[in-house]
């Protein structure tokens, strides 16, 4: 029985892009006229296979939006850790790395099934949701989906400023990013912020409207890591409508595990951690991450 239900629900399940081919077998449309036997379908697949690969680091902002998105929808995958910048065996330079994302950085997901690789991790976010028709998190509807899409756009050169201004100049020494571009980086998010507090937060719970949406996701994996509990780097105060979001987002599934690596690295306002600690906080949020993976 069970492996004529696979086989029915096979196409549905395993098609190239990972989408509904209706009308295959006729016990193909008795499965979808059934949501709750879909569902443990898609549990089985991951339980059988992991179909995707995450590469990246559980620090990397981008990468814990993707983490947190496959976790809340419960979507099986194996993070596969990759060193940004580096151009060794694991590192996002390495030939073989920039084979699957030319640009070079992580996060980058892959299909196993079809080998498709895409960088990104808001074009991964969306391409997620549309394959999946995850129409809470990424709406259908043009104007909702547009909304998102705003926001998606508007966050490399406004909120993604938190990572440039106040986190990688301790993380990522190396960078060595000059005084001048961490105060303009910081002066953006505050402006930023300013605009998330007085015109979007102050009207509604969340970055949309009235519930959680990929925006808000790509949102808080930069905000929510200047919070006081992690790298407690940013003075939130003038922002009560930002802090009462935090705070909400906060209950959204999958969050506790996708910031154990910032748990761990704790304050960094008065000291850049050594590479060591940088290391221990990754390791100990993968672990976190399988232990959950597991429970899915
Ligand atoms: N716009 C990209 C940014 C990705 C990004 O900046 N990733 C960093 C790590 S957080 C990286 O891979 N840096 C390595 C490099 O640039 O060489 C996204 O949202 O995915």
């Amino acid at each position: 029985m069970l492996a004529l239900v696979i086989t029915a629900g096979y196409h549905r399940l395993f098609s190239p892009r990972g989408r509904e081919v209706p009308g295959q077998h006729e016990s193909d449309l008795a499965i979808q006229s059934d949501p709750d036997l879909i569902d443990a379908l898609k549990r089985l697949r991951g339980f059988l296979m992991h179909p995707l690969i995450l590469y990246g680091v559980p620090f990397s902002q981008p990468v814990r939006a993707v983490m947190w998105l496959l976790l809340l929808k419960k979507m099986p995958f194996d993070l596969v850790l990759t060193n940004p910048g580096s151009k060794g065996d694991n590192g996002s330079r390495h030939p073989s790395f920039l084979a699957k994302n030319p640009m070079g950085t992580i996060p980058c997901l892959e299909a196993r099934e079809t080998g498709f690789t895409l960088g990104e991790a808001h074009a991964i976010m969306t391409y997620l949701a549309r394959a999946h028709g995850w129409e809470d998190l990424y709406p259908s509807e043009p104007q909702s989906r547009a909304r998102i899409d705003a926001y998606l756009h508007y966050h490399h050169r406004n909120i993604r400023e938190a990572s440039v201004g106040l986190v990688a100049p301790s993380i990522r020494k190396d960078l060595n990013i000059p005084e001048a571009v961490q105060q303009a980086a910081h002066k953006t998010l505050s402006a930023a912020l300013k605009v998330f507090d007085q015109s979007l937060l102050s009207q509604q719970p969340y970055l949309c409207g009235g519930a959680v949406t990929l925006a808000d996701l790509a949102a808080y994996v930069e905000i929510g890591q200047l919070q006081p509990q992690y790298t407690n780097v940013f003075d939130f105060s003038p922002y009560p409508f930002v802090q009462r979001w935090l705070t909400t987002m906060q209950q959204v599934d999958g969050h506790d595990v996708v910031h154990v690596v910032l748990a761990e690295l704790g304050d960094i306002s008065q000291a850049a951690p050594e590479m060591d600690q940088i290391r221990g906080a990754n390791i100990k949020a993968l672990q976190a991450l399988k232990l959950k993976l597991s429970q899915l």
